[in-house]
């Protein structure tokens, strides 16, 4: 190789640095010059070739056509990142003068309308709303209830239990019991709050739901107190003209106990698909204290009697805003809670 052809060599090597558009394409031009077996190289191998005398010079004239590529490259590698960030930045440039998108915000759960509701009235009536423990003693849920150890409700098919002694509350009993205990009377309260049953999730159960029992524990309280209250809850929930009607029941906490069904207040009574024809429908369950629930809490039942009762909040809530499916209630999606 002579100085011309080095010369030549230089210069396309400079022609194609020029016009390299990226990386890639300048990393092969690298690799076709400055390589192992590039074309610079090759000329350093042919100094071999060259008369003793010639090789210091032409092996000075390689070295400088090669630093002068090399410095070359570098400002074309250079050139070649600004240029790939400015086109990065132009693609993520952000419009500031565009109108955001719409923000939707949350909406009322039926649950929470239709607890309201009911705590209202009963907060009209001079009861006071206690709110208690998900977690509570076997004691507390079932045997100051007087449900005995045999009762088929405390199965674990049943019930969560956590311990042997310890479970996920299947009332909210437990929170009067623990009022109860206190010994501070006379007492009206109502306790709402989240419960569990092990029980499968279909269009009327669910293994966790919402309760609101009642209590009242007072001097000379009779089964008139306990109907006219119940009425009076009936009326206000459902409308003025709401009649209500007591069917004779089973709790092992009451005694005398009773179903309650309140006139359907769809149809009036005259039977609808609401009422599934019956004109009546199912709401909730009562009675009067069972003495010896009184007596395990150290309230003595010839002194106090009192009057209880418990509803299911989605019972009343799917009633309420005619909701037929339970799964819905469990689902937030936004648009089927914005249409209560
Ligand atoms: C104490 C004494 C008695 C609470 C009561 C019911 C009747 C009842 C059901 C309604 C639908 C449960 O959610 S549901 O499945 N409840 O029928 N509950 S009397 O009685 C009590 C509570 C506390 C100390």
């Amino acid at each position: 190789m002579n100085k011309d052809e080095l010369k030549k060599m230089e210069e396309e090597a400079l022609r194609q640095i020029r016009e390299a558009e990226n990386m890639s394409k300048l990393n092969e031009i690298r690799i076709a010059f400055l390589g192992k077996k590039g074309q610079f190289t090759n000329a350093m191998k042919s100094l071999r070739d060259l008369p003793k005398e010639e090789r210091p010079v032409f092996g000075q004239v390689v070295n400088e056509a090669r630093s002068n590529v090399t410095e070359k490259l570098e400002e074309m590698k250079t050139a070649l990142a600004a240029k790939a960030r400015e086109k990065q930045l132009e693609s993520e440039v952000i419009d500031v003068t565009l109108p955001a998108s719409r923000m939707e915000l949350g909406h009322r759960h039926p649950n929470e309308i239709a607890l309201e509701e009911v705590e209202r009235i009963f907060v009209g009536m001079g009861y006071e709303v206690v709110e208690g423990p998900e977690i509570e003693k076997d004691y507390y849920n079932f045997e100051a209830l007087n449900i005995p150890a045999n009762h088929p409700a405390k199965d674990e098919q049943d019930t969560f239990y956590i311990t042997k002694e310890f479970l996920l509350r299947t009332q909210t009993s437990g929170t009067q019991v623990h009022e109860m205990e206190k010994h501070k009377l006379p007492i009206r309260m109502i306790s709402p709050g989240r419960v569990f049953r092990a029980d499968e999730l279909d269009a009327t159960h669910s293994p966790n739901f919402h309760q609101i029992e009642g209590l009242v524990i007072d001097k000379n309280i009779t089964f008139a107190d306990l109907k006219g209250t119940l009425a009076e809850f009936a009326k206000q929930l459902f409308g003025p003209d709401t009649k209500i009607k007591l069917r004779p029941h089973h709790f092992p906490f009451t005694e005398p106990s009773a179903e309650v069904d309140v006139s359907c207040f769809k149809c009036g009574g005259k039977g609808c698909r609401l009422c599934k024809g019956e004109g009546w429908i199912e709401i909730l369950g009562c009675g009067m204290v069972h003495p010896h629930v009184l007596e395990m809490s150290g309230i003595d039942p010839n002194e106090y009697q009192g009057f209880a009762f418990g509803v299911g909040l989605e019972r009343i809530a799917m009633l309420k805003y005619e909701i037929d499916d339970m799964h819905h209630l469990y689902e937030n999606d936004i648009r089927f809670l914005k249409q209560f």
